[in-house]
């Protein structure tokens, strides 16, 4: 799918044309993946633009950052600041937000720390990522031939651009043979992740998500469907979970910045069936906190003006 163009782009300290945003042919990430990036959302409220949870997210590229050993040359606070000017300066009630902070040019060996890091925030207006239907009544995945990346290995805790291809294999497998998303189990065979989302089970009123340590990354979107299923004091546990508990669950979903909640309805050929009740309840409450209707979880949402 094309991107939608905006005007500008936050590129290093500046507002620059989203034309002019381009780098070196040699820079280190665009060989290796050396990159660490964030996805976030803006949704439109009552009062205006509201990022939802950027301080959090912007702690994660931290972290993704220090586990790569890169020196991110901004503060916290100036990120968060550079993403509602981002957003301001394009004039957009909500927008998907791309962050990356990434290994620039001038180190063409492994050892990357001669390189420079650069840092950009690009915003688009971005529908539903695996489309309204699918948000509606459920999208079909499958499970991937193709095993997430041991932890250990291309450490999963991070968000790093390079393990993305990780990702693109399954989402290929998947596609082409008519699915709507990937699931992928880690080498052990338990269920990690989706290819770009977070996995939850319900079965018999309890809510199941992989921990971390199966490859799972710690998601927001994730963390906040926890907090949230405490709240309606629903179960939620982190267990090992293999590909039967996504055949025999009652009903299951993904949740990420891009997917949001989305209901999964079958699995391998076999029918989960339409959203749920504990589905609906949990994206329901997300929709409407989002959108700034929810004063209980206010404290989420970081408005831009
Ligand atoms: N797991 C993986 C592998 C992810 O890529 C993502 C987010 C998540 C889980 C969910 O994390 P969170 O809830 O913090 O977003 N994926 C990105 C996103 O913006 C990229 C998707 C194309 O949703």
């Amino acid at each position: 799918m094309p991107i939608p163009e905006v005007d500008k782009i936050w590129m290093d300290g500046e507002l620059v044309d989203w034309k002019e945003a381009k780098v070196h042919i040699l820079t280190h990430s665009l060989h290796y993946g050396s990159g660490v990036f964030e996805g976030i959302r803006a949704y439109e409220t009552p009062k205006g633009a509201a990022v939802f949870r950027l301080t959090d997210h912007m702690k994660r590229l931290f972290r993704s950052a220090h586990i790569y050993h890169m020196e991110i040359p901004f503060s916290l606070d100036e990120l968060v600041e550079a993403t509602k000017v981002v957003i301001r300066a394009n004039g957009l009630k909500s927008c998907y937000i791309r962050p990356i902070a990434f290994r620039g040019y001038g180190e063409m060996g492994l050892h990357p720390l001669g390189a420079p890091v650069n840092v950009a925030i690009a915003v688009w207006p971005w529908g539903a990522y695996l489309g309204e239907e699918g948000i509606e009544h459920g999208v079909r995945a499958k499970v991937s031939s193709f095993r997430r990346n041991e932890a250990n290995s291309i450490p999963t805790a991070a968000k790093a651009t390079g393990q993305y291809l990780n990702s693109i294999l399954a989402k290929m497998e998947v596609i082409e043979a008519g699915y709507d998303e990937a699931v992928l189990l880690n080498m052990h065979g338990h269920i990690a992740d989706g290819a770009g989302e977070n996995i939850f089970v319900a079965r018999h009123g309890s809510l199941y998500t992989p921990p971390t340590s199966s490859g799972a990354l710690e998601g927001i979107t994730r963390d906040s469907v926890m907090i949230i299923a405490e709240d309606f004091e629903i179960p939620c546990r982190e267990r090992d979970l293999v590909r039967t508990d996504l055949y025999i669950a009652d009903e299951a979903f993904f949740t990420g910045t891009a997917a949001e909640v989305v209901p999964i309805r079958e699995i391998d050929n076999r029918a989960i069936g339409e959203p749920g009740p504990i589905t609906k309840r949990i994206q329901g409450k997300f929709f409407q906190i989002v959108a700034g209707k929810d004063k209980d979880y206010d404290h989420w949402l970081e408005y831009v003006d």
